[in-house]
Protein backbone atom coordinates (compact mmCIF):
# COMPACT_ATOMS: atom_id res chain seq x y z
CA UNK A 1 0.00 0.00 0.00
CA UNK A 2 1.78 3.20 -1.00
CA UNK A 3 1.28 4.84 1.89
CA UNK A 4 2.64 2.64 4.09
CA UNK A 5 6.24 3.70 2.07
CA UNK A 6 5.67 7.30 3.93
CA UNK A 7 4.63 6.34 7.61
CA UNK A 8 8.72 5.54 7.90
CA UNK A 9 9.38 9.41 8.54
CA UNK A 10 8.51 11.75 10.96
CA UNK A 11 8.67 14.72 8.62
CA UNK A 12 5.16 17.50 8.75
CA UNK A 13 5.12 16.66 4.64
CA UNK A 14 6.59 13.86 3.03
CA UNK A 15 7.44 12.95 -1.11
CA UNK A 16 7.33 9.67 -2.50
CA UNK A 17 8.00 8.78 -6.77
CA UNK A 18 6.80 5.96 -7.81
CA UNK A 19 6.07 4.78 -11.40
CA UNK A 20 5.97 8.92 -12.66
CA UNK A 21 3.38 9.58 -9.77
CA UNK A 22 4.39 12.40 -7.51
CA UNK A 23 2.47 11.24 -4.14
CA UNK A 24 2.83 14.37 -1.09
CA UNK A 25 1.40 13.08 2.46
CA UNK A 26 0.68 15.38 5.06
CA UNK A 27 1.93 13.44 8.07
CA UNK A 28 1.16 15.16 11.56
CA UNK A 29 -2.21 12.42 12.18
CA UNK A 30 -2.36 12.98 15.52
CA UNK A 31 -3.88 16.53 14.81
CA UNK A 32 -5.23 15.37 11.82
CA UNK A 33 -2.72 17.22 9.39
CA UNK A 34 -3.61 20.61 10.19
CA UNK A 35 -0.44 23.00 8.82
CA UNK A 36 2.16 24.38 11.10
CA UNK A 37 4.29 27.10 9.61
CA UNK A 38 6.38 24.35 9.18
CA UNK A 39 4.17 22.20 7.52
CA UNK A 40 2.99 24.91 4.98
CA UNK A 41 6.65 25.69 4.04
CA UNK A 42 7.40 22.44 3.41
CA UNK A 43 4.20 21.38 1.67
CA UNK A 44 5.00 24.34 -0.73
CA UNK A 45 8.31 23.28 -1.44
CA UNK A 46 6.71 19.44 -2.38
CA UNK A 47 4.47 20.95 -4.47
CA UNK A 48 7.27 23.07 -6.19
CA UNK A 49 9.38 19.98 -6.29
CA UNK A 50 6.83 17.82 -7.87
CA UNK A 51 5.61 20.32 -10.76
CA UNK A 52 9.19 20.42 -11.26
CA UNK A 53 10.41 16.94 -11.68
CA UNK A 54 10.02 16.01 -15.08
CA UNK A 55 10.05 12.09 -13.77
CA UNK A 56 6.45 13.10 -12.58
CA UNK A 57 3.73 12.82 -14.27
CA UNK A 58 0.81 12.65 -11.77
CA UNK A 59 1.10 14.32 -8.44
CA UNK A 60 -1.43 13.02 -5.59
CA UNK A 61 -1.96 14.79 -2.42
CA UNK A 62 -3.62 13.12 0.78
CA UNK A 63 -3.17 12.62 4.57
CA UNK A 64 -1.95 10.45 7.26
CA UNK A 65 -4.04 8.88 9.50
CA UNK A 66 -7.55 9.08 9.80
CA UNK A 67 -7.56 13.04 8.27
CA UNK A 68 -6.90 14.42 5.21
CA UNK A 69 -5.84 17.74 5.94
CA UNK A 70 -8.03 20.35 8.80
CA UNK A 71 -6.29 23.26 7.62
CA UNK A 72 -4.59 26.14 10.12
CA UNK A 73 -2.73 24.18 12.98
CA UNK A 74 -4.96 26.42 15.49
CA UNK A 75 -2.94 25.60 18.63
CA UNK A 76 -0.31 27.02 16.85
CA UNK A 77 -2.33 30.00 15.23
CA UNK A 78 -3.67 30.78 19.16
CA UNK A 79 -0.17 30.97 20.33
CA UNK A 80 0.52 33.38 17.62
CA UNK A 81 -2.31 35.44 18.10
CA UNK A 82 -1.84 35.23 22.12
CA UNK A 83 1.99 36.69 21.08
CA UNK A 84 0.92 39.78 18.80
CA UNK A 85 3.01 40.80 16.08
CA UNK A 86 2.18 40.22 12.03
CA UNK A 87 2.69 36.23 12.41
CA UNK A 88 -0.97 35.15 11.84
CA UNK A 89 -1.99 38.26 9.29
CA UNK A 90 0.78 37.40 6.79
CA UNK A 91 0.18 33.52 6.68
CA UNK A 92 -2.57 33.73 3.36
CA UNK A 93 0.14 36.00 1.49
CA UNK A 94 3.33 34.32 2.56
CA UNK A 95 1.71 30.68 2.86
CA UNK A 96 -1.57 29.64 1.50
CA UNK A 97 -1.90 31.63 -1.58
CA UNK A 98 1.39 30.28 -3.02
CA UNK A 99 0.15 26.84 -2.41
CA UNK A 100 -3.14 27.46 -3.99
CA UNK A 101 -1.30 29.04 -7.25
CA UNK A 102 0.98 26.20 -6.90
CA UNK A 103 -1.68 23.48 -7.12
CA UNK A 104 -3.68 25.55 -9.45
CA UNK A 105 -0.83 26.21 -11.71
CA UNK A 106 0.63 22.63 -11.68
CA UNK A 107 1.95 21.37 -15.31
CA UNK A 108 0.11 18.06 -14.76
CA UNK A 109 -2.80 16.50 -13.24
CA UNK A 110 -3.41 16.47 -9.30
CA UNK A 111 -5.49 13.91 -7.39
CA UNK A 112 -6.71 14.91 -4.39
CA UNK A 113 -7.14 11.22 -2.34
CA UNK A 114 -9.29 12.22 0.59
CA UNK A 115 -8.63 9.64 2.87
CA UNK A 116 -10.70 11.75 6.01
CA UNK A 117 -11.72 14.43 7.14
CA UNK A 118 -10.82 17.87 4.84
CA UNK A 119 -11.32 21.51 6.69
CA UNK A 120 -10.75 24.46 6.16
CA UNK A 121 -7.47 25.32 3.81
CA UNK A 122 -7.41 21.37 3.83
CA UNK A 123 -10.65 21.52 1.78
CA UNK A 124 -9.60 24.44 0.07
CA UNK A 125 -6.30 22.66 -1.21
CA UNK A 126 -8.20 19.58 -2.35
CA UNK A 127 -10.96 21.79 -4.24
CA UNK A 128 -7.80 23.28 -6.73
CA UNK A 129 -7.06 19.47 -7.52
CA UNK A 130 -8.59 17.98 -10.90
CA UNK A 131 -9.84 14.88 -9.05
CA UNK A 132 -10.91 14.07 -5.56
CA UNK A 133 -11.44 10.85 -4.74
CA UNK A 134 -12.78 10.42 -1.01
CA UNK A 135 -13.27 7.43 1.26
CA UNK A 136 -16.41 6.68 2.48
CA UNK A 137 -15.33 7.50 6.06
CA UNK A 138 -14.22 11.49 4.68
CA UNK A 139 -16.28 14.26 5.41
CA UNK A 140 -16.13 17.67 4.65
CA UNK A 141 -16.52 21.36 6.10
CA UNK A 142 -15.05 24.69 5.11
CA UNK A 143 -14.85 25.30 9.01
CA UNK A 144 -13.70 28.80 8.46
CA UNK A 145 -17.52 30.57 10.12
CA UNK A 146 -16.69 28.19 13.25
CA UNK A 147 -13.14 30.42 13.89
CA UNK A 148 -14.59 33.56 13.04
CA UNK A 149 -12.95 33.95 9.47
CA UNK A 150 -13.68 34.41 6.13
CA UNK A 151 -12.13 32.34 3.54
CA UNK A 152 -8.81 31.63 2.23
CA UNK A 153 -6.73 29.21 -0.37
CA UNK A 154 -9.21 29.85 -3.52
CA UNK A 155 -12.16 28.30 -1.69
CA UNK A 156 -14.23 31.67 -2.76
CA UNK A 157 -13.35 30.97 -6.66
CA UNK A 158 -13.21 27.25 -6.19
CA UNK A 159 -16.11 25.90 -4.05
CA UNK A 160 -18.88 28.03 -5.99
CA UNK A 161 -17.69 26.57 -9.35
CA UNK A 162 -17.75 23.41 -7.72
CA UNK A 163 -21.13 23.25 -5.90
CA UNK A 164 -22.82 26.38 -7.13
CA UNK A 165 -22.92 29.49 -5.63
CA UNK A 166 -26.16 28.99 -3.42
CA UNK A 167 -24.68 25.87 -2.12
CA UNK A 168 -21.06 27.52 -1.51
CA UNK A 169 -22.99 30.33 0.61
CA UNK A 170 -24.39 27.16 2.43
CA UNK A 171 -21.07 25.37 3.08
CA UNK A 172 -19.14 28.52 4.04
CA UNK A 173 -21.71 30.49 6.18
CA UNK A 174 -22.50 27.37 8.00
CA UNK A 175 -19.93 25.38 8.63
CA UNK A 176 -21.24 21.87 9.50
CA UNK A 177 -19.42 18.57 8.24
CA UNK A 178 -21.64 17.26 5.54
CA UNK A 179 -20.78 12.91 5.03
CA UNK A 180 -18.78 11.83 1.50
CA UNK A 181 -21.86 10.91 -0.04
CA UNK A 182 -23.44 14.32 0.33
CA UNK A 183 -20.49 15.67 -0.90
CA UNK A 184 -20.36 13.33 -4.31
CA UNK A 185 -24.09 14.38 -4.65
CA UNK A 186 -23.37 18.09 -4.77
CA UNK A 187 -20.24 17.32 -6.79
CA UNK A 188 -17.79 18.57 -4.41
CA UNK A 189 -15.66 15.33 -5.16
CA UNK A 190 -15.48 13.41 -8.17
CA UNK A 191 -16.00 9.53 -6.65
CA UNK A 192 -16.88 7.77 -3.34
CA UNK A 193 -14.64 4.36 -2.17
CA UNK A 194 -15.13 2.02 0.30
CA UNK A 195 -12.25 2.97 2.75
CA UNK A 196 -10.32 -0.63 1.85
CA UNK A 197 -10.50 0.61 -2.18
CA UNK A 198 -8.85 4.10 -1.52
CA UNK A 199 -5.76 3.15 -2.47
CA UNK A 200 -6.79 0.98 -5.29
CA UNK A 201 -9.30 3.72 -6.79
CA UNK A 202 -6.51 6.44 -6.36
CA UNK A 203 -3.59 4.24 -7.55
CA UNK A 204 -5.68 2.94 -10.97
CA UNK A 205 -6.40 6.97 -11.42
CA UNK A 206 -2.93 7.71 -10.93
CA UNK A 207 -1.16 5.15 -13.38
CA UNK A 208 -3.74 6.27 -15.95
CA UNK A 209 -2.83 9.21 -15.60
CA UNK A 210 0.55 9.51 -15.37
CA UNK A 211 0.65 7.54 -18.77
CA UNK A 212 -1.47 9.65 -20.41
CA UNK A 213 -0.50 13.36 -22.50
CA UNK A 214 1.54 15.12 -19.76
CA UNK A 215 1.62 17.95 -22.27
CA UNK A 216 -2.16 18.39 -22.98
CA UNK A 217 -3.18 17.82 -19.36
CA UNK A 218 -1.27 20.98 -18.62
CA UNK A 219 -2.56 22.89 -21.60
CA UNK A 220 -6.06 21.38 -20.52
CA UNK A 221 -5.50 22.61 -17.09
CA UNK A 222 -4.88 26.33 -18.32
CA UNK A 223 -7.70 26.24 -20.91
CA UNK A 224 -9.99 25.69 -18.04
CA UNK A 225 -8.89 27.72 -15.66
CA UNK A 226 -8.94 30.80 -18.16
CA UNK A 227 -12.22 30.10 -19.87
CA UNK A 228 -13.79 29.88 -16.29
CA UNK A 229 -13.60 34.18 -16.18
CA UNK A 230 -13.41 34.82 -19.75
CA UNK A 231 -15.95 34.52 -22.87
CA UNK A 232 -15.58 32.21 -25.45
CA UNK A 233 -14.23 34.20 -27.68
CA UNK A 234 -11.34 35.00 -25.76
CA UNK A 235 -11.64 31.33 -24.80
CA UNK A 236 -10.89 30.23 -28.37
CA UNK A 237 -7.96 32.51 -28.96
CA UNK A 238 -6.88 31.26 -25.87
CA UNK A 239 -7.10 27.05 -26.71
CA UNK A 240 -5.20 28.28 -30.51
CA UNK A 241 -1.90 28.32 -29.47
CA UNK A 242 -1.81 26.00 -27.16
CA UNK A 243 -3.63 23.38 -29.74
CA UNK A 244 -0.96 24.40 -31.61
CA UNK A 245 1.48 23.70 -29.29
CA UNK A 246 0.30 20.18 -28.14
CA UNK A 247 -0.55 19.73 -32.02
CA UNK A 248 3.28 19.83 -32.39
CA UNK A 249 4.63 17.63 -29.66
CA UNK A 250 6.10 14.24 -29.94
CA UNK A 251 2.96 12.71 -27.90
CA UNK A 252 -0.07 13.72 -30.39
CA UNK A 253 2.05 12.83 -33.90
CA UNK A 254 2.82 9.12 -31.90
CA UNK A 255 -0.24 8.85 -30.53
CA UNK A 256 -2.35 9.54 -34.64
CA UNK A 257 0.42 7.20 -35.55
CA UNK A 258 -0.70 4.18 -32.53
CA UNK A 259 -3.73 4.85 -33.10
CA UNK A 260 -3.19 3.69 -36.63
CA UNK A 261 -1.50 1.07 -35.68
CA UNK A 262 -4.36 0.32 -32.90
CA UNK A 263 -1.81 0.80 -30.54
CA UNK A 264 -1.48 4.35 -28.24
CA UNK A 265 0.81 5.34 -26.09
CA UNK A 266 2.41 8.78 -24.95
CA UNK A 267 5.59 10.14 -23.24
CA UNK A 268 4.94 13.09 -22.05
CA UNK A 269 6.84 15.49 -24.98
O1 LIG B 1 -3.89 33.43 9.75
C1 LIG B 1 -4.52 32.83 8.90
O2 LIG B 1 -4.42 33.13 7.71
C2 LIG B 1 -5.45 31.72 9.32
C3 LIG B 1 -5.70 30.77 8.22
C4 LIG B 1 -6.55 29.78 8.38
C5 LIG B 1 -6.81 28.77 7.35
C6 LIG B 1 -7.69 27.67 7.90
O3 LIG B 1 -7.50 26.55 7.51
S1 LIG B 1 -8.86 28.09 9.04
C7 LIG B 1 -9.63 26.54 9.46
C8 LIG B 1 -8.89 25.84 10.55
N1 LIG B 1 -9.47 24.54 10.83
C9 LIG B 1 -10.52 24.36 11.59
O4 LIG B 1 -11.12 25.29 12.11
C10 LIG B 1 -10.96 22.93 11.83
C11 LIG B 1 -10.96 22.64 13.32
N2 LIG B 1 -11.27 21.23 13.55
C12 LIG B 1 -12.52 20.78 13.63
O5 LIG B 1 -13.50 21.49 13.49
C13 LIG B 1 -12.67 19.32 13.91
O6 LIG B 1 -11.46 18.83 14.42
C14 LIG B 1 -13.05 18.51 12.65
C15 LIG B 1 -14.53 18.77 12.29
C16 LIG B 1 -12.17 18.88 11.47
C17 LIG B 1 -12.88 17.01 12.93
O7 LIG B 1 -13.58 16.66 14.10
P1 LIG B 1 -13.30 15.26 14.81
O8 LIG B 1 -14.34 15.12 15.88
O9 LIG B 1 -13.23 14.20 13.77
O10 LIG B 1 -11.83 15.34 15.41
P2 LIG B 1 -11.37 16.16 16.72
O11 LIG B 1 -11.51 15.32 17.92
O12 LIG B 1 -12.00 17.51 16.73
O13 LIG B 1 -9.81 16.38 16.41
C18 LIG B 1 -8.85 15.33 16.58
C19 LIG B 1 -7.57 15.96 17.06
O14 LIG B 1 -7.12 16.86 16.05
C20 LIG B 1 -7.78 16.82 18.31
O15 LIG B 1 -6.58 16.77 19.06
P3 LIG B 1 -6.57 16.01 20.50
O16 LIG B 1 -7.61 16.69 21.34
O17 LIG B 1 -6.93 14.59 20.18
O18 LIG B 1 -5.17 16.22 20.99
C21 LIG B 1 -7.96 18.20 17.74
O19 LIG B 1 -7.61 19.23 18.65
C22 LIG B 1 -6.95 18.15 16.59
N3 LIG B 1 -7.29 19.16 15.58
C23 LIG B 1 -8.36 19.17 14.77
N4 LIG B 1 -8.31 20.26 14.01
C24 LIG B 1 -7.20 20.92 14.34
C25 LIG B 1 -6.55 20.23 15.36
N5 LIG B 1 -5.40 20.66 15.89
C26 LIG B 1 -4.90 21.82 15.44
N6 LIG B 1 -5.47 22.54 14.47
C27 LIG B 1 -6.60 22.12 13.88
N7 LIG B 1 -7.13 22.85 12.86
Amino acid sequence: MRLNRHMTSDAPVLYDLTDAVATITLNRPAALNSLTTQARVDLLAALRRAASDEAARAVVITGAGRGFCVGQDLRQHAEELAAGGEGPFTTVSEHYNPIAREIAGMPKPVIARINGVAAGAGLSMAMLADFRIAAQSASFTTAFAGIGLSCDTGASWSLQRLVGPARAREMLFDASPITAERATEIGLVNSVVADDELDAAVDALARRLAAGPTLAYAAMREVLGYAATHTLDEALDFEEPRMHATGSSDDHRRAVEAFLAKQPTFEGR
